[in-house]
């Protein structure tokens, strides 16, 4: 099948009534059912009452060092992965984030207006840090070129997980602090949470956050995992002794999958324990595995078809990069203006 793409001025921003939502994700590997849910499954829906903006922050997954060839290849897999989720080229802006110089050009302007000390609180840098003393400046600078891509769009809403909530925060007060300095340049942009699913958690550590980059592969289900490989990491999911289907506070690891459980069948936690009263651990893992299952096949055959459309995805990257382009002008040149640039 030929895809069809709208023509990028098709998609107005600058003139619908809709607050604008700005977000993005790393190429750094194939996405969790955290990304999934706390992340790019939202903004799916979000298209619906949103103009939305989505970046594949490429420049962002350079703070830590990547191979060329992964790289290409984690940028390719990831548009696919996003279209296949539902993120429509014709509904909202998609484009790479190195694609659009504005941001890294923000992103200094921003940097030179920063304190050291603020971003050595960050506690993401101090984690990421700790993992490799010999980290590049890129790493510590990295909220900088967040807030950049942010603050260019005139972003109202963050649609994010909660591990970026200090991310967004300096957003703000980079933008804050810019405006006073130099006059009102930029929107405050707020962070916005899923209702649910906002923060997954590991499946064998439920004490940190489920993550693509965690050494330990059952720790995480990817949405590229195989039906037989989820059915064997939920079974494997660390839980308790009990044998009750019930969040409980203190129960972190059970509660993590009814937290999923809950995400995906749209059930309270409630419906849940009395779907589940009377039955086991075990036939509560097995029927997660399945709902699982049955929410990443459509994705996955969809990814697997586009992944083949080379001149589509190609275009969706021009296409994307001419209208982020258009839109991220006009607010490079007001910030450049207000700290005193000659913008001819
Ligand atoms: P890495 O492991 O490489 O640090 P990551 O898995 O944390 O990456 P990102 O690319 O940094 O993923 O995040 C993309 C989006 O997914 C962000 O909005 C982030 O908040 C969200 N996200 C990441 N992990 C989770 C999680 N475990 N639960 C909910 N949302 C998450
Ligand atoms: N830092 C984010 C990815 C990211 C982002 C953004 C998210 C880069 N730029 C702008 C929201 C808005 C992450 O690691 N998840």
């Amino acid at each position: 099948m030929i895809e069809k793409l709208t023509d990028s001025s098709e998609i107005s921003f600058a003139k619908s009534a809709r607050r604008i939502s700005f977000s993005a994700i790393q190429p750094s590997g194939a996405i969790t059912l955290g990304n999934y849910l706390g992340a790019v499954r939202s903004w799916t829906d979000l298209q619906r009452t949103h103009s939305c903006i989505f970046a594949i922050a490429d420049c962002h997954a350079v703070t830590v060092p990547k191979e060329p060839h992964y790289l290409r290849s984690s940028v390719r897999n990831l548009l696919a992965t996003l279209l296949a989720c539902g993120i429509s080229p014709d509904e909202s802006l998609l484009f790479l984030q190195s694609t659009v110089s504005h941001h890294t050009q923000l992103g200094w302007l921003l940097e030179c207006n920063t304190q050291y000390g603020e971003l050595r609180r960050m506690t993401q840098f101090k984690s990421k840090s700790q993992q490799n003393e010999n980290f590049g400046v890129g790493l510590f600078t990295y909220p900088c070129l967040m807030a950049a891509d942010i603050l260019l769009y005139n972003t109202d809403d963050v649609p994010v997980g909660t591990d970026q909530t200090q991310h967004v925060e300096f957003a703000r007060n980079v933008a804050q602090r810019f405006n006073s300095r130099f006059g009102e340049t930029f929107k405050l942009p707020e962070p916005m949470f899923p209702k649910n699913g906002a923060k997954i958690m590991s499946l064998t550590d439920p004490s940190r956050k489920m993550s693509k980059s965690s050494d330990n592969s059952s720790s995480y289900i990817l949405l590229c995992d195989h039906a037989d490989l989820i059915v064997q990491k939920i079974k494997g999911a660390v839980t308790d002794s009990g044998n009750q289907i019930k969040y409980i506070e203190g129960k972190g690891g059970l509660n993590n999958l009814i937290v999923i459980y809950s995400c995906l069948s749209g059930l309270s936690f409630e419906q849940i324990s009395f779907e589940f009263e009377g039955k086991g651990y075990g036939t509560f893992k097995s029927r997660l595995a399945e709902i699982i299952v049955s929410e990443f096949e459509p994705i996955q055959r969809e990814y697997s078809r586009l992944i083949e459309c080379a001149d589509y995805l190609e275009t969706c990257v021009r296409r994307g990069a001419e209208s982020a382009r258009k839109l991220a002008q006009p607010m490079l040149e007001r910030a450049m203006y207000a700290m005193g640039y000659w913008v001819p």
